[in-house]
Parts: structure tokens; C-alpha cells; sequence
């Protein structure tokens, strides 16, 4: 029998959690100490954000949970953005946080907090130990509701004498969760809404589909009924690319979205929710499923969602049928002054074999879908909560996840200041991220959104609250400081150049990038009044504006934006 913090962490271990990204103080030394004699890999980060927002990253790659080590409620309150992220990420994560000796609550020292009420934003299951003999009980059962399904977020919270004191003994994984698949008559029921003539129907896929697959299963349905295939518009993690079914995004902006969805009569969700706008503006729609369209839910939560998927696929007698793979394409080498748009081109040139995207680039990454649809396959990870700050995290702990596999985290200037100590850990753990700055020296995406909820006078004050301008911030010395080699460029042939030596040579490099905002000047003035104009025209028109605004086809790209 060991002291607490030793069988917690082999209990965790025996559970398949071997990875703790940790961001400690006094009451978690007991842990750290442990650390040494143990299978348990500790990945230092200088900031709780990056500690959760990799604990994310690497759960949506290794599909297991990490674990965080957090110092007291002040510690959680800081990771808590990336936990919100991961949350509806609907990543399994376990989170350990440490908190005062039992005897010592009642001081109301210095870092004293309410734990629980914290951690109760992001996970359900919330479990304080409140001694040392059920401490190993306590984290078998956290692995298991984090794992699900459905996958979450639990948090243990860990008194500092119930860590330190001996009497525990090794507790050993719950057995596999057995999930049952959506009922017969559910898949039935589908099936006859699926294969009705005359009747258009859209597949809309999320979360557990969203890999070869899922996307294979839903592609053979599509193909055998002539339904249309969706995925909801920030997927945790979307395999993509050459030889794979490629599936349209629903866009971020709700009225491209509506533009998307118009006309259908019934819209299946696969492990999906029915599409939200992302936020209310003054007259315009929240709930984006058409006013007669049903929308109709093949699998819950708790259910096994690729054989619910499977199941269709039979009923709607597919399977026998091929699904329909994205061919391979690049395109061109782009030349001249960057620009967002030439930098996604670049990547879509340049992207090696089974890469891995976080894609925080927001309004920079437009053009990404498009340029990337026939690059080899890799896989997409994306902002699914909207709290920015993620793309360099989830970067990390992607990597950390999967050694061999090069990484590119695509992220905007004003995202990447949330968590730039990220840098640092990839740097020490020599993780192969290449990261790329969209400096556009602006929040952009709020630039559109300032135009877009009807503000009436904009003037300078309010700019500025926009304008990274002044003073420029300097990512290549930041990046260097942290001890990741960087470059600044301004011409597509530099990025390229960079790009390429980048991901030919193992280990950190970020690139800088010079670019002008997407949306500026007329382009930005007018994107308003063609947004609210798409509610109110016919159809084929709404389409030709959504083309101009989102030119890239359907069924290769689809338009996005970024978080608002
Ligand atoms: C935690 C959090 N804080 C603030 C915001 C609001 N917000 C959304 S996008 C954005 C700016 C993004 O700027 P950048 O990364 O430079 O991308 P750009 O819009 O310039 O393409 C901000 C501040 C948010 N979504 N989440
Ligand atoms: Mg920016």
C-alpha cells in the first residue's frame, strides 16, 4: 500500500491514461513526486489553457482521455475556456485538481475557492475525495464516465492530505462500456423518411462519423438514395482529403447556412445537433432548420453511433454500394504579395501525407477547405466551442497523441495571443507543430460582426477595441524567446519556401504570416447588406450571392468563417 497520489496515478494508468498535462502548485506535489515512478508522461504547460486545450487535442486524436493537473479552483478557472471547448468537443478528459488538506478548508487560506462550482460548466461528474482509501475507486470511476459513451469531461478533485496520506491501494479499470445501437425501429423509420421519392433529404454527420468510416457508411447512403451529405460546421476531428468522401460543412455565417439548407424536406442528424446560428442578431433566425424541413435524430448520446450509421446503411439496402471518394488535386505554387487566400493555396500545395490541421485561422482560413479538399488525407481538428485560444493547445496535445505525424496549427494573430505559452511546450517536448500566424494585425472576424448586428455609428473607440496594429506585435521573436526557430513573411513565394522547409525538417517551426484582413473596405461594407439580402430573394439567387460571397463548390469546400 502506497500513499494516495502513487495508486491514483497507476490507477489511472492501468485505465489507458498515460499522459497528464500539468500546470501544478503546492497541493499537487504529491503527484508530481509520483510522477518518477511511474508509466505517467507529464507535459509541463505555462498556462492552464494550454494544459486543457492539449489535454482536448489529444483525446480527439489517441480517442482516449489525458488527464490535467490543476493547481485549486484559480488553476481550473483558468483552463476553463479549452474545457469548454472540449466539452463540446464531447472529448473524454479527466481532470485532477488539487485543493487545501481536508483540516485546512476552514482557514479560508489564501487559495481557498469553491472548487466544484468551477468545475460545474464543464463536467457533470464532479467528485471530491474525501479520503485516501477511496481515492483509487474514485479514479477508475472518473476514466470510465469520461470514456462514456457519452465521452465528457469528469473532475476528481484531490484534497492535499488525501494525496499525501498512505493506506491506498491500485483500483482497476471499469470494464468497456457496451453501448447499444439505435433501435430497429428508429433505423427503420429513417430508412422509409431516407428512400421516399420526391422527397429531398439531407444527412447532416457530427462527432463519432466524422472518420473513414462513418464518412464511407453515410457516402454509400447518400449515393444509393440520392440524399446530401452535411457535417456540422466546427467537427471535432474530420478525416478528409484524396481517396476519402469528402462532405460539405455548414457554414458559419447562419445566413449561408440557411442558403445551404434551403429546400430540404427532412434532414437526418447523425451524432449531430439540428444547426444553430451561432449567435442572435437583431431579425434574423436562430434555429437554421427551415421551417419545413423535420429534422429527425438517428443516434443518442449514449448509443454506438458508427453501427447506428451502419444499421441505415443496410436498411436503406447500401450496402453494396461504393461511395464516392474525392479525387487527388493540388493546386499551384501562388506567387506575389501573400495573402490569406495564397497562404491556404501554399498549404494545399504543400500539405505532406496524413497531417494533421488545427485549424484556428479564422477568417484567414476561407479559402482552406478549397485548396486542401484533394491534398493527401489528413485530418482537421476545429474551434468546436468557439472560446478562441485553442488552435496552439489542441496543436500540442494532437501531437503529443501521434509521433510520426506532422502537425500544422493554423491560427490567427489576435487567437494565438490567448495561449502563445503553448509555443513553449512544443518547443521543450520537441513536438513537430509548424504553426502559422495569419497576422493580419486585427480581430477581423469582428470587424465583419460590428457591420453585421446593425451598429449604428461606428467610430474610432470602437475600431480600436478591433486593431492589433499598434503596436505590431512581433510573433518571430516571440516564438524564438519561447525556443521555436521562425520567420516573417510578406510574399507567397516566402511562405511556400517556408512552408516546404518546414515540414521536410522534424520538430517546431512557425512562419509569421503578413496578410491583409480577408474582409476590408467595400468587400466589408458590403457583406452585410448581401447577407440580410439572401433571406429575401428567390432561391437560385440566394444561391449565386452565396456563391460570390463562398465561391467554392459544394461537395469540395464550404464557407466559414471563425467565432465571432
Ligand atoms: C474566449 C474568447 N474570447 C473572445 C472571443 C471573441 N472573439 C472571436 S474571434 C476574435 C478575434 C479573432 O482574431 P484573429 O484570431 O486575429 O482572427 P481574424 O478574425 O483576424 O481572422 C475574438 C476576440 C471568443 N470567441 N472567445
Ligand atoms: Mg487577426
Amino acid at each position: 500500500m502506497g500513499n494516495g497520489a502513487h495508486a491514483l496515478i497507476q490507477t489511472l494508468v492501468n485505465a489507458g491514461v498515460d499522459t497528464c498535462f500539468t500546470n501544478p502548485g503546492t497541493s499537487e506535489m504529491h503527484f508530481v513526486a509520483a510522477l518518477d515512478d511511474s508509466d505517467m508522461r507529464g507535459i509541463l504547460c505555462l498556462f492552464e489553457g494550454v494544459a486543457s486545450g492539449a489535454a482536448d487535442g489529444y483525446a480527439r486524436m489517441a480517442g482516449k482521455p489525458a488527464a490535467t493537473l490543476l493547481h485549486l479552483g484559480c488553476g481550473l478557472g483558468n483552463a476553463l475556456a479549452n474545457l469548454h471547448n472540449a466539452r463540446k468537443a464531447r472529448v473524454p478528459l479527466v481532470n485532477i485538481i488539487g485543493d487545501h488538506a481536508t483540516y485546512h478548508v476552514k482557514y479560508d487560506a489564501q487559495l481557498q475557492s469553491d472548487i466544484e462550482t468551477v468545475a460545474k460548466n464543464v463536467s457533470k461528474w464532479i467528485k471530491t475525495t474525501p479520503e485516501t482509501t477511496r481515492l483509487a475507486a474514485d479514479a477508475a470511476e472518473a476514466v470510465a464516465v469520461a470514456k462514456g459513451p457519452p465521452a465528457q469531461i469528469a473532475t476528481l478533485i484531490l484534497p492535499a492530505d488525501v494525496s499525501w496520506n498512505d493506506g491506498a491501494e491500485t483500483a482497476q479499470p471499469h470494464a468497456p462500456a457496451q453501448p447499444p445501437r439505435a433501435s430497429d425501429a428508429t433505423v427503420q423509420d429513417l430508412a422509409q423518411v431516407i428512400k421516399k421519392s420526391g422527397k429531398k433529404v439531407a444527412l447532416l454527420l457530427g462527432n463519432r462519423v466524422l472518420r473513414e468510416a462513418g464518412l464511407r457508411a453515410a457516402s454509400q447512403v447518400t449515393q444509393r438514395t440520392g440524399a446530401k451529405l452535411f457535417c456540422e460546421v466546427f467537427p471535432t476531428r474530420l478525416e478528409r482529403g484524396a481517396g476519402l468522401p469528402s462532405v460539405e460543412r455548414i457554414a458559419y455565417l447562419a445566413e449561408l447556412a440557411s442558403v445551404q439548407l434551403d429546400g430540404y424536406d427532412h434532414l437526418v442528424l447523425v451524432d449531430a445537433k439540428a444547426p444553430v446560428s451561432f449567435f442572435a442578431y437583431p431579425g434574423k433566425k436562430s434555429y437554421l432548420v427551415p421551417d419545413d424541413c423535420t429534422a429527425h435524430t438517428l443516434v443518442q448520446p449514449h448509443e454506438d453511433a458508427m453501427a447506428s450509421l451502419q444499421a441505415l446503411v443496410e436498411a436503406v439496402g447500401a450496402s453494396g454500394t461504393a461511395p464516392k471518394l474525392q479525387a487527388a488535386g493540388r493546386p499551384q505554387l501562388p506567387k506575389g504579395k501573400l495573402n490569406a487566400a495564397k497562404a491556404c493555396q501554399a498549404i494545399g500545395a504543400l500539405l505532406p501525407a496524413n497531417a494533421i490541421i488545427s485549424d484556428e485561422a479564422q477568417t484567414s482560413g476561407i479559402k482552406l477547405p478549397t485548396f486542401t479538399a484533394g491534398a493527401p488525407r489528413h485530418d482537421l481538428l476545429t474551434l468546436t466551442g468557439g472560446a478562441i485560444g485553442q488552435g496552439l493547445p489542441v496543436a500540442v496535445g494532437a501531437a503529443t497523441a501521434s509521433p510520426g505525424r506532422p502537425v500544422l496549427a493554423l491560427v490567427g494573430d489576435g487567437s494565438a495571443m490567448y495561449t502563445i505559452q503553448a509555443l513553449w511546450t512544443i518547443a521543450r517536448e520537441g513536438l513537430d507543430v509548424t504553426t502559422v500566424i495569419f497576422n493580419n494585425r486585427s480581430y477581423g472576424i469582428l470587424n465583419i460582426e460590428l457591420e453585421r448586428v446593425g451598429a449604428e455609428t461606428i467610430g474610432p473607440e470602437a475600431k480600436a477595441q478591433l486593431d492589433l496594429s499598434e503596436p505590431a506585435i512581433d510573433f518571430v521573436s516571440m516564438a524564438q524567446g519561447m525556443g521555436v526557430p521562425a520567420r516573417r513573411v510578406a510574399r507567397a513565394e516566402d511562405f511556400s519556401a517556408a512552408l516546404k522547409n518546414a515540414f521536410e525538417s522534424h520538430g517546431p517551426f512557425l512562419i509569421d504570416a503578413i496578410v491583409p484582413s480577408e474582409y476590408e473596405g467595400l468587400k466589408l461594407k458590403a457583406l452585410p447588406h448581401l447577407l440580410s439580402a439572401l433571406g429575401s430573394v428567390p432561391s437560385p439567387m440566394a444561391k449565386a450571392i452565396k456563391k460570390k460571397i463562398a465561391p467554392w463548390r459544394t461537395g469540395r469546400g464550404r464557407a466559414r468563417g471563425g467565432s465571432g
